[in-house]
């Protein structure tokens, strides 16, 4: 690896609990108590069916005909006012979307002991496990999760990618690249909305982080005081995330309450993380999310995170604090890992550290 390079491997990790889908499987009726919210965490659900997600077509975004100007005022608007949007034609093979999770479905079906070759290892942040466990007491997260990091490709640790089953590394290989182009083509709207050089953020993000992580929810007995995944804004840039199978468990907050979000068949769910939120200085909003499980069905999704490369500072771009005054502190990259992996996943606290 060349010298000066940050390496992602020795940042901290998470502490070791226990697998919860071996829980899940001795559990029939009650599940620990560390695993149970308070009817003031879990909030109010949104019933009515009326609000959804804006949805923005990746086809129309060129920008260079008059439809492409209202798919970008489009984009402008979800990036701003939802912080969430659903992408349609976006270019990607069905077949590689579908082998992807194919595979990571097959991969939390294997025995326990063979996933556990996997584990992550103490102070790393890649593996099979749990993510975001800083505290003995704090409460726990009904799900398990496989994250990697394929990208940048020279600090991949391919000793944490499965090799059952044997496609894994090259669908995920496969994956990882769509999924980049992808980002970087919704990037470049961006920055052309948020009235910046259009490729100021294509370049800050090029041959940048990539995490994906895969989530398994299993099904609970108490599913509904449970969380599968603790509420909380995505520390990175730019998020794709599929449901690897037909049960729905994402919410993201609405006007204070939590919205429940029916994916599209066929489209990826993006939104906008913190580190867009800070380099557009707070034009765009990282929304806060979570995700719920089931009482009888197991649940999967994958989520690929985006994020700028290891030498770009994570501060609000320059361009948009001549005119107003930057509401958020810049920090070293590494600076800004070490924060979020050593927070716990808390709605937007770890903005607040960061906002001015
Ligand atoms: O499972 C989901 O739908 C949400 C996943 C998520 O928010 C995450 O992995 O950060």
């Amino acid at each position: 690896m060349e010298t000066g390079v940050l390496n992602l491997s020795n940042f901290g990790g998470s502490l070791p609990v226990e697998n919860v889908q071996d829980l899940a499987a001795k559990c029939s009726e009650e599940v620990p108590a560390r695993y149970l919210r308070s009817t003031c965490e879990l909030g109010e659900v949104w019933l009515g069916e009326s609000l959804q997600i804006p949805i923005i077509d990746l086809s129309k975004l060129s920008g260079n005909q008059a439809e492409d100007q209202h798919e970008l005022e489009k984009l402008h608007l979800a990036c701003k006012e939802w912080g969430f949007f659903q992408l349609l034609n976006h270019g990607i093979p069905d077949e590689a979307i579908l082998q992807m999770k194919n595979d990571t479905e097959r991969f939390f079906k294997l025995p326990l002991e063979e996933k556990k070759a996997y584990a992550q290892l103490p102070n790393n942040i890649e593996g099979y496990g749990q993510a975001f466990v800083v505290s003995e007491d704090q409460k726990l997260d009904w799900g398990d999760m496989l994250f990697l990091l394929p990208q940048p490709v020279s600090q991949r640790n391919l000793q944490f990618w499965p090799n059952n089953p044997s496609s894994f590394k090259a669908t995920l290989e496969r994956y990882s690249s769509e999924i980049a182009g992808i980002s970087a083509r919704i990037l470049r709207s961006m920055a052309m909305n948020l009235g910046v050089d259009p490729d100021k953020l294509v370049n800050m993000f090029g041959d940048g982080v990539q995490g994906i992580r895969m989530n398994y929810y299993p099904p609970c007995p108490q599913a509904s005081r449970v969380m599968g995944l603790t509420c909380h804004s995505d520390a990175t840039g730019l998020t794709l995330l599929v449901q690897a199978n037909e049960v729905d468990g994402l919410q993201i907050k609405k006007n204070g309450n939590w919205l429940p979000i029916k994916p599209f068949p066929g489209a990826f769910i993006v939104n906008v993380g913190d580190v867009i939120e800070i380099m557009s200085n707070g034009e765009y909003r990282s929304i806060e999310h979570r995700a719920v499980v089931d009482p009888a069905r197991e649940r999967l999704s994958i989520a690929a995170f985006h994020s700028p490369n290891l030498t770009t500072v994570i501060g609000p771009l320059q361009d948009l604090t001549t005119q107003s005054c930057a509401q958020y502190r810049t920090l070293s990259h590494e600076e800004y890992i070490k924060l979020v992996i050593s927070s716990k996943l808390d709605g937007k606290s770890l903005l607040d550290h960061i906002r001015i």
